[in-house]
C-alpha cells in the first residue's frame, strides 16, 4: 500500500504549532502518532506507483470544465504577495528541520502540526475565493482546510472528499505553493468520476478499494500558484512524491453560498 493522508480532516490539531518541540514533547507526538495511524500513513517507497495505475494524461486547461470533467485548473492562482506570504508561513514552520522521507521521524508530527496552521493557510484563502467566485458563484469556507508536506515517497491515494464527510456540493481547491513536476507528487484527477457514484473506501486512509486499471487521469507539472478545484465526488489521488524533499501544498474547502 502507497502512503496515503485523509483528505479532510477538520480537527487536524493545531496544539503547540508556536512552541518550540523540546525532546519530550517530541516523543509524545511519536507515540500519538503511533495511536491514530489513521491520520497520515507511510509505505516504503519502493512500493510507489501502486496507487495511481493506468496513464496521466495533461489537464483540460479550458477554464468551464468543472461540470464536465469534474475538476478545473487555474494557472497562477495565487501570484505575488499572497503565495510569498504562504511559501514564508512554510518556510517559518519548517525551520525545525525538514524530513527527508515518509521513514523520517520529523515527517508526520510536523505534518499534525502544520495541518490546519492558519499562518500558512490565511494568506491565500481571499484570493482564491476571487478567482473562483465568479465560475462557481458566491462560496463560504468550509472547515477541513489543510497545509501538506508530502515527504519524499508519500502518495495519497485515490478517493473522494465525499466519502470522508464532505457533501456533494462541496468544493476543494488544492494549491502547488511550490513548483511540483510529476516526479514530485503532484494531484492526478479521474475526468467525469465524479458522475459515477460513490466508491467502496477502505477503512482509515486507504483509499477506493478497487478501481478499474485502466483509469485515464489528468495531471502534469505544476507551477507555484497554480490551483485545481475539483468537486466533492472527483476521484483524485497523488503521484508518490520522487523528489529529495518534502512538497508542499495547501487545499481549501468551500460551499455554495
Ligand atoms: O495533497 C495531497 O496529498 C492530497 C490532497 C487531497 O486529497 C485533497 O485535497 O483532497
Amino acid at each position: 500500500m502507497i502512503a496515503a493522508a485523509p483528505p479532510a480532516d477538520p480537527d487536524g490539531p493545531t496544539r503547540g504549532a508556536e512552541r518550540p518541540p523540546t525532546e519530550s514533547s517530541a516523543a509524545a507526538e511519536r507515540s500519538e502518532s503511533r495511536a491514530e495511524p489513521s491520520l497520515l500513513r507511510a509505505a516504503p517507497a519502493d512500493t510507489c506507483y501502486g496507487a495511481v495505475m493506468g496513464e496521466v494524461r495533461p489537464f483540460d486547461g479550458a477554464p468551464d470544465t468543472l461540470e464536465r470533467l469534474g475538476y478545473a485548473v487555474r494557472r497562477q492562482a495565487l501570484a505575488g504577495e499572497a503565495l510569498t506570504a504562504v511559501q514564508a508561513a512554510f518556510d517559518e514552520a519548517l525551520a525545525v528541520g525538514i524530513p527527508a522521507g515518509v521513514a523520517d521521524a520529523l515527517w508526520l508530527p510536523l505534518q499534525r502540526r502544520l495541518l490546519s496552521d492558519r499562518r500558512v493557510l490565511r494568506p491565500a484563502r481571499g484570493a482564491i475565493m476571487e478567482w473562483l467566485s465568479p465560475l462557481v458563484g458566491p462560496l463560504v469556507p468550509h472547515c477541513g482546510d489543510i497545509c501538506r508536506i508530502a515527504a519524499p515517497g508519500h502518495a495519497t491515494l485515490p478517493h473522494q472528499d465525499a466519502y470522508y464527510g464532505g457533501h456533494a456540493a462541496a468544493l476543494t481547491v488544492w494549491v502547488a505553493i511550490e513548483d511540483i513536476p510529476l516526479e514530485r507528487g503532484p494531484l492526478v484527477l479521474w475526468p467525469g468520476s465524479h458522475r459515477r457514484g460513490r466508491f467502496v473506501h477502505g477503512p482509515g486512509s486507504s483509499g477506493i478499494l478497487s478501481l478499474p486499471t485502466d483509469v485515464c487521469w489528468h495531471g502534469g507539472d505544476l507551477a507555484a500558484g497554480d490551483a485545481i478545484v475539483f468537486l466533492a465526488d472527483t476521484v483524485h489521488a497523488t503521484l508518490p512524491n520522487r523528489g529529495l524533499t518534502v512538497r508542499r501544498s495547501v487545499d481549501y474547502r468551500f460551499w455554495p453560498a
